[in-house]
């Protein structure tokens, strides 16, 4: 199934369900070589979200600013290689949306525990905006925002399970949105935590 969330958004309900046997021991050996990091903001505040990535480019985070690098700043030495499944999962769930041809070369793995959220931002530091973004969730639910082009735009409130896959692209690649704070709602698999998986194309 394919539900439209605008003309260019597009949720996946369990489209990673198939994939999840392979994504986590991934997902494992991806932490094992980059460990999730609580990054600071160029503004000071230590983000509740835990952040690691695989992949060509990895988004990070300083009092510098915001950017993606070759290589991970707490080790100097390049992110660990976006492994077949997770790049196989993005491609064929960009495609279920219409958007074939999708090569990411980064992807943001975010690790959130009870009471982590997300505040409302545009995902704005890629070069090209012409290819989509494809966000896996893993774990406990989530209430994820979607709002506007403005900030102050009215969010729509969409809940994401474990499994869902959503894909942004055309005019709502640069939406605002976030993710409220997490429930304590523990997962069978996962236990208390909600991972997801953001493949873009960065550079
Ligand atoms: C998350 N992560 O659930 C979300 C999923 C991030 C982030 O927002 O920046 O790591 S990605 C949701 C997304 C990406 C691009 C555009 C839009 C939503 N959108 O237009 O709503 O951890
Ligand atoms: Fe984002």
């Amino acid at each position: 199934a394919r539900e439209p969330l605008g003309t260019g958004a597009f949720v996946l309900p369990g489209f990673a369900l198939p994939f999840v046997d392979e994504l986590l021991p991934a997902i494992r050996a991806v932490e094992a070589q980059a460990p999730f990091r609580h990054l600071v903001t160029p503004g000071g505040f230590t983000m509740s979200v835990a952040l690691t990535n695989c992949g060509a480019l990895g988004w990070t985070s300083d009092r510098r600013g915001y950017r993606y690098s070759a290589t991970d700043p707490d080790s100097g030495r390049p992110w660990p290689a976006m492994p077949e499944a997770l790049a196989r999962l993005a491609r064929e769930a960009a495609s279920a949306a219409g958007f074939d041809g999708f090569a990411p070369d980064a992807c943001l793995v975010n690790r959130y525990a009870p009471g982590a959220r997300l505040s409302l931002h545009q995902d704005k530091d890629e070069r090209d905006y012409g290819a989509p973004i494809v966000s896996v969730s893993l774990g406990m639910p989530a209430v994820f925002l979607f709002g506007g082009l403005a900030r102050g735009d009215k969010a729509a409130r969409v809940p994401l399970a474990h499994g869902d896959v959503v894909v942004w692209g055309g005019e709502d690649r640069l939406r605002y949105h976030g993710v409220l704070p997490l429930k304590d709602e523990p997962h069978p698999l996962l236990g208390a935590i909600r991972i997801n998986l953001t493949f873009r194309k960065a550079g």
